[in-house]
């Protein structure tokens, strides 16, 4: 992809209506697919795997349709590090701000991409998107502050991958026999979903790589031999280029780097990507578990050379938290609410492995928390209304210091929708819990949307609430979610109270006979009634399955009153 020159992008900018539509309808389907050699089914677009790549401009409007064609798996899609400003409907995740889609069923995303940046698409329904339903989401800077520095862009996507499905790994894991609280281990590494990576390279030219993990459980280290790369943008936030010889990519993070062609030698240079198999960069008892986790790619100066190895002997990522944003945008204050999270594994009442915040671990409910907040009036500002979702009720204009504390002995990230967020600080391994004392906090700290806590320690991160919704913070490992690792920020709910849902949405609840107002438990009527919560895990993990027992529609008698935000 050329670079657009900087008159070029003036001209551009001039001609170009002030924001295009982006109109894509997509099939999700089933299709196989053996990106490593092994074959399997995978969730894929339009009977094609890997999924597209999806591109606008910032400013654009998406407007994505996709139509369930999977037969037996409900499904949906989450835009990973999209802020959805006044768009909090449009924001994914299955049980939060919509129901999952039935099999025979659409659903139609709106929102404005509004900021640039590498972002990624995926399904947020029960353990979904490691079966292959994810793809790039790359939204493109007409006024681009590295434009002119580099010549070519260039997707590597990086991901763990396993043989057997979502469904049936989660079914092993939700026992009461794992009481290591195990997930499931990946059976390799695939680049580019199996595609891999060889780079045709130019001495002098410069090369933007768009760095994502689609991981659901690993984090990947990536060197790239003889060639620093420029750090330009972290998620979807752009930095101070930085300089870095390795990164680590946890899941769902994404790096924009720059690299330059050498002159030194023509030859090939290997870059590395090997998927982080110690539980914290240091030998223990998970690292003795071996499975395929090295790919090796090339940046190509000589087709008919030698292709030699890359050989890193120490692993040692740059800091992330070390990085400044290029807009130099101050910590935000004064600070009006402080949440802390402490994280640590749990048992549900039944000696079901699970993953707690403050020793609650999260139940899916009955009614979409989005739904909850619109429906229950005055209360919607009560967290009690939306059940054991480990909710958190922030007012518009809040400043809010999150500390999670890491209790486990491995690093995990934590992301949260709806925000790229500041990250105050993220000391190293065994530091223990955040004091309360502001210890290092930059006075600018950079900005992104998935952060990796590192083991027995902390993050302090900071938001500022002014885009009313449901938005999710969550560990990234997708096992760790199914295994209930989630609170729900339930952001400026006077602004959501009475809010209308599209017909589309709401049908979706209809076709399965899911309640779409009232309390967690669909309690309109006496929205502080707790009695119909869900209190205890299922003991039976159904996953994304989609059994038509559940699916005689029922037409149900309540509508959510006709006003949208009036912000
Ligand atoms: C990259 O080049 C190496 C060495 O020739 C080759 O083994 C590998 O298959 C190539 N990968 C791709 C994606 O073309
Ligand atoms: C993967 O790469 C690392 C770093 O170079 C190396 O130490 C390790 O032996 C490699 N593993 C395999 C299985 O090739
Ligand atoms: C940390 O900083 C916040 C916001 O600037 C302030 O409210 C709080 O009092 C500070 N805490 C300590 C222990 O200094
Ligand atoms: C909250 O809900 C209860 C039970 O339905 C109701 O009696 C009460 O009036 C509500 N409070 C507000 C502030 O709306
Ligand atoms: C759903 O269908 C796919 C494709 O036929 C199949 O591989 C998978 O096992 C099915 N899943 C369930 C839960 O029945
Ligand atoms: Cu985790």
């Amino acid at each position: 992809m050329p670079r657009l020159i900087p008159t070029l992008t003036s001209l551009l900018l001039a001609s170009r209506a002030l924001a295009a539509t982006v109109s894509v309808n997509w099939d999700v389907t089933w299709v196989n697919a053996s990106p490593d050699g092994f074959e399997r089914p995978v969730i894929g677009i339009n009977g094609a795997w890997p999924c597209p790549t999806l591109e606008a401009y910032a400013g654009d409007t998406i407007e994505l349709t996709i139509n369930n064609k999977l037969g037996n798996q409900t499904t949906g899609l989450h835009f990973h590090g999209i802020d959805q400003i006044l768009t909090e409907d449009m924001d994914g995740p299955s049980g939060v701000t919509q129901c999952p889609v039935p099999p025979g069923s659409s659903i139609t995303y709106t929102f404005v991409a509004n900021a640039p940046g590498t972002y990624w698409y995926h399904s947020h329904n029960m353990g979904q998107y490691p079966d292959g339903l994810r793809g790039p989401l790359i939204v493109r800077d007409l006024v681009d502050p590295y434009a002119g520095k580099y010549d070519e862009e260039v997707i590597l996507t990086i991901s763990d991958w396993y043989h057997d499905q979502s469904l049936t790994l989660m079914q092993n894991m939700l026992q009461p026999s794992n009481t290591n609280f195990l997930p499931p281990f990946p059976d390799g590494i695939i680049v580019n979903e199996g595609r891999g990576l060889n780079v045709t390279f130019a001495v002098g030219k410069t090369y933007r790589f768009r760095i994502i993990s689609f991981s659901a459980f690993a984090s990947a280290f990536l060197h790239f031999d003889s060639h620093t790369m420029q750090v330009i943008m972290i998620d979807s936030s752009y930095i101070t280029q930085a300089q870095a010889y390795q990164l680590r990519v946890a899941p769902a993070q994404r790096y924009d780097v720059l690299i330059q062609g050498i002159s030194r030698d023509h030859r090939n240079y290997p870059f590395l990507v090997s998927l982080d198999i110690n539980r914290d960069f240091a030998n223990d008892p998970a690292s003795s578990i071996v499975w395929p986790h090295n790919y090796t790619g090339y940046l190509v100066m000589q087709p008919n050379g030698a292709y030699p190895q890359d050989v890193v002997a120490k692993w040692q990522p740059v800091n992330d938290a070390s990085f400044r944003p290029l807009d130099g945008i101050a910590a935000y204050g004064p600070v009006t609410d402080t949440i802390t999270l402490d994280f640590a594994f749990c048992k549900d009442a039944n000696g079901y492995p699970r993953a707690c915040f403050n020793d609650k671990t999260y139940i899916d409910q009955k009614v979409p928390t989005l739904y909850s907040a619109a429906t229950t009036g005055e209360n919607n500002t009560n967290p009690i209304v939306y059940g054991n979702v480990n909710p958190f009720v922030l007012k518009k204009g809040a400043v809010v210091n999150i500390a999670i504390n890491n209790l486990d002995a491995a690093i995990h990230p934590f992301h949260l929708h709806g925000h790229q967020f500041q990250v105050l600080d993220r000391p190293g391994s065994n530091t223990g819990t955040w004091s309360g004392r502001n210890r290092t906090f930059p006075a600018s700290p950079p900005r992104r949307d998935t952060v990796s806590i590192n083991a027995n320690s902390y993050a302090v991160i900071r938001i500022l609430v002014d885009n009313p919704g449901v938005f999710l913070l969550h560990c990234h490992i997708e096992w760790h979610v199914e295994m209930g690792l989630t609170a729900t920020l339930i952001q400026i709910p006077d602004v959501l109270r009475g809010a209308t849902f599209p017909d589309d949405h709401i049908n979706n609840c209809k076709l399965q006979n899911i309640p779409y107002a009232g309390n967690a438990g669909g309690n309109t009527q006496n929205v502080l009634d707790t009695s119909n919560y869900n209190t205890v895990p299922a003991t039976s993990y159904t996953g994304a399955m989609y059994t038509a027992a559940t699916a005689t529609p029922k037409a149900r008698r309540f509508r959510p009153r006709q006003i949208r935000h009036s912000v």
